[in-house]
């Protein structure tokens, strides 16, 4: 028991080495995985409650929206509205931006409440993503362009992964922890203190049924990755969840690179630039991997719109840099890169 380490000590512990902490980020913190408990007791027993299924609405992305998307939804809002420190959520499940607390809270977060959630009907894993700004200091009425900021100036990211168990992962830019759910007890023990992606991996991650949609340049590192080569560890084994936050955990944890391209079907790509990539380019990039829209870092990418979308590559530094060689070698048609 002594040597068990939960989220709220971790996080206590963490901030009292910053004298000039206020507390509030530490609170917000907690408070994502007071919600993310919530949301993993609904998800484990969604097959008995009448959860499951599609509710008949959509989201800004013209996707239908899943009962569970919109009690995730529900439960982080609630979670972040607790206390007076999240001024604005942004979330995949809503349009405009949801204004908290008197729009007094100093931080800005941004969600997608439960990613990968075709898989929730065939018990596939799911997760929720977050990613943590400060409010422009200067301005007193708050715009919605306040929360238009590129990744770099994220102060937190992370996701909850829910899988054959449930696992929470965050970064302050002081690198990256993990603490996995004990039911038994409704506590995050921590489980990885500071988590090192490999240099290079093994694992390709793509939605391969789409090849005829991709880029040349793509299609020839795709073939690359399954030619015979045993001194590189080739052929690489094909992985690909359907769920970016379970997608990129793995990765996190045993190297690779995942890939959702822009291509004929999505010319700007498919996920999301401020929910999905940001926050999880931040936590790769923390744990010493990197994670580019072919050319560019996505954490550099300056927004124009809350919503946008991105092509994004991401994983092990060695996987990523020789796919942009791949994209340079055949002069791939993306216009950023
Ligand atoms: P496809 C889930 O809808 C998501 O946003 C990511 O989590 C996932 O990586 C991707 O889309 C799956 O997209 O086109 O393969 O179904």
């Amino acid at each position: 028991m002594k040597d068990l380490v939960t989220l709220e000590e971790y996080i206590i512990r963490a901030q009292n080495k910053f004298p000039g902490a206020t507390g509030e980020l530490s609170q917000l913190l907690r408070d994502i995985g007071l919600a993310a408990k919530i949301i993993s007791r609904e998800v484990n027993k969604a097959g008995i409650t009448n959860i499951l299924g599609y509710e008949d609405s959509e989201n800004v992305h013209g996707e239908s929206q899943k009962k569970l998307d919109l009690f995730a939804n529900e439960q982080l809002i609630s979670a972040l509205s607790r206390s007076n420190i999240t001024c604005m959520v942004i979330s995949e499940e809503n349009e405009g931006v949801v204004r908290l607390s008197g729009e007094a809270g100093k931080y800005i977060v941004y969600m997608d409440p439960l990613d990968g959630s075709s898989n929730i009907d065939v018990s596939v894993s799911i997760g929720s993503i977050f990613s943590v700004y400060m409010r422009p200091e200067s301005k007193k009425k708050l715009a919605e362009g306040d929360a238009l900021q590129s990744g770099e100036k994220q102060v937190a990211a992370g996701y909850v992964l829910y899988g054959s168990s449930t696992v929470l992962a965050y970064t302050t830019g002081l690198g990256v922890r993990i603490f996995t759910l004990d039911p038994s007890i409704g506590e995050f023990i921590l489980s990885h203190e500071d988590v090192k992606i490999p240099e290079y991996g093994n694992i390709y991650s793509a939605d391969e049924g789409s090849y005829n949609f991709w880029d040349p340049g793509l299609k020839q590192y795709v073939k690359y990755c399954q030619e015979i080569d045993p001194d590189t560890g080739r052929p690489y084994k094909a992985r690909y969840v359907g769920c970016m936050a379970a997608d990129v955990h793995r990765t996190l944890l045993q190297g690779g690179i995942f890939m959702y391209p822009d291509s004929s079907k999505y010319p700007n790509g498919k996920l999301r630039l401020m929910y999905e990539c940001n926050p999880l380019s931040f936590i790769i990039e923390q744990a010493g991997g990197l994670a580019i829209d072919g050319s560019r870092r996505i954490m550099e990418i300056q927004p124009a719109s809350l919503h946008e979308c991105t092509p994004i590559y991401i994983g092990s530094r060695k996987n990523v840099e020789k796919l942009r060689e791949f994209f340079v070698e055949f002069n791939t048609a993306n216009s950023s890169r």
